[in-house]
């Protein structure tokens, strides 16, 4: 008699389940949504700009630095990302800004902006600026454009072409880093993902991560193959950055002046810095050039003040599994 109560308690609740997420999943469609700015949506805003981001989103840094510089004032409303918390991005009030589920998203007079190369240049056109973070001259423009496009985190699975921009090595070179920030995530958190990330691939990821841990994650084979691959094409795209500087003949990638490429650079070291990798990676030219970043106060104010507590606990703890010698720290010494 117990039993038939319990496979009946155990029926029920499955069915349950079921019919909350089929509930759930029609209520937070997601799918992709092309860049650039989407005149026919009209979300309730209070602020000409607002921005949705994430304190530790690459893409955020990018478009948080890009309005520092511009002096554009704008609302803030900031998202969680698994790595900061839990998925905010797929909540439904979050899908409603942006149904695929990304930050960052610009919103100007409540009409949304998505994909943060295209934001960049969004931002710049439209926001009220003394200052100008696109050249007038229209070979240095174009200059500008290539090295944004080497820059950028391109298309849903990055890691597939990390040969075509830097951006989309980053991923990969963030792993160890993501993975020493599962441990402040609990595993129910991911599991909101499986359900309902349109991206399974990335939560999987994730939950990987949790399982393997910093001693584990640099002995498994895929994962060590896309941080190696990773690695190589980084280092293959900042010897072309730094050619590019040095032949620029200025302090900045198009020469004397800074501009949106800069900032798209930036986030880039920015991030080779929260993953342990920036004195691996790179050169004392290099190193100067970011110094000359750091030294604006848009870095500091799109960077360094939104540093995440959890980040800087993932650093500490990729320090410490480095210094124990394992089979991470041999990636880190490739
Ligand atoms: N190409 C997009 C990439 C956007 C993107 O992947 N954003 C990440 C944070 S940097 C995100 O929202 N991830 C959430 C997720 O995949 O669950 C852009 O440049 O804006």
């Amino acid at each position: 008699m117990v039993g038939v109560v319990a496979s009946g308690l155990v029926i029920a609740m499955a069915v349950g389940f079921s019919a909350w997420c089929a509930r759930e999943r029609s209520l937070r469609r997601t799918h992709p949504m092309a860049g650039g700015a989407h005149t026919e949506i009209q979300l309730p805003h209070t602020a000409e700009f607002e921005l949705y981001h994430n304190d530790f989103s690459l893409c955020s840094k990018k478009i948080r630095m890009c309005l520092a510089e511009l002096g554009a004032p704008y609302l803030a409303h900031h998202v969680d990302l698994i790595e900061t918390g839990g998925y905010e991005t797929l909540s439904r009030r979050f899908l409603a800004v942006n149904p695929a589920g990304l930050v960052p998203v610009l919103v100007h007079n409540g009409h949304p902006v998505y994909e943060s190369h295209e934001i960049l240049a969004y931002a710049a056109e439209h926001a009220a600026s003394a200052a100008s973070l696109t050249p007038v001259d229209a070979a240095a423009r174009a200059v500008m454009q290539q090295w944004i496009d080497r820059s950028s985190l391109i298309g849903d699975e990055p890691m597939k072409a990390l040969e075509a921009t830097a951006g989309n090595c980053v991923p990969g070179l963030t792993v160890p880093l993501f993975t020493a920030m599962m441990r402040d995530i609990p595993v129910h958190r991911i599991v909101e993902g499986l359900l309902f990330h349109r991206l399974k691939m990335r939560p999987m990821g994730f939950l990987a991560f949790k399982l393997l841990g910093l001693s584990r994650i640099g002995a498994f084979g895929p994962v060590r193959r896309l941080i190696v691959s990773s690695r190589a094409e980084m280092v293959r795209h900042l010897a072309a950055l730094e050619g590019q500087i040095e032949q620029s003949g200025g302090a900045w990638i198009t020469g004397s002046e800074f501009t949106l490429a800069d900032v798209s650079w930036a986030v880039i070291f920015e991030r080779l810095q929260e993953a342990c990798w920036a004195e691996a990676l790179l050169t004392p030219g290099l190193q100067a050039y970011w110094s000359r970043l750091r030294a604006r106060p848009s870095y500091n104010e799109a960077m360094t003040a939104h540093r995440h507590p959890f980040v800087s606990a993932g650093a500490d703890r990729i320090r410490e599994e480095i210094a124990r010698r394992g089979d991470l720290a041999a990636v880190y010494a490739l």
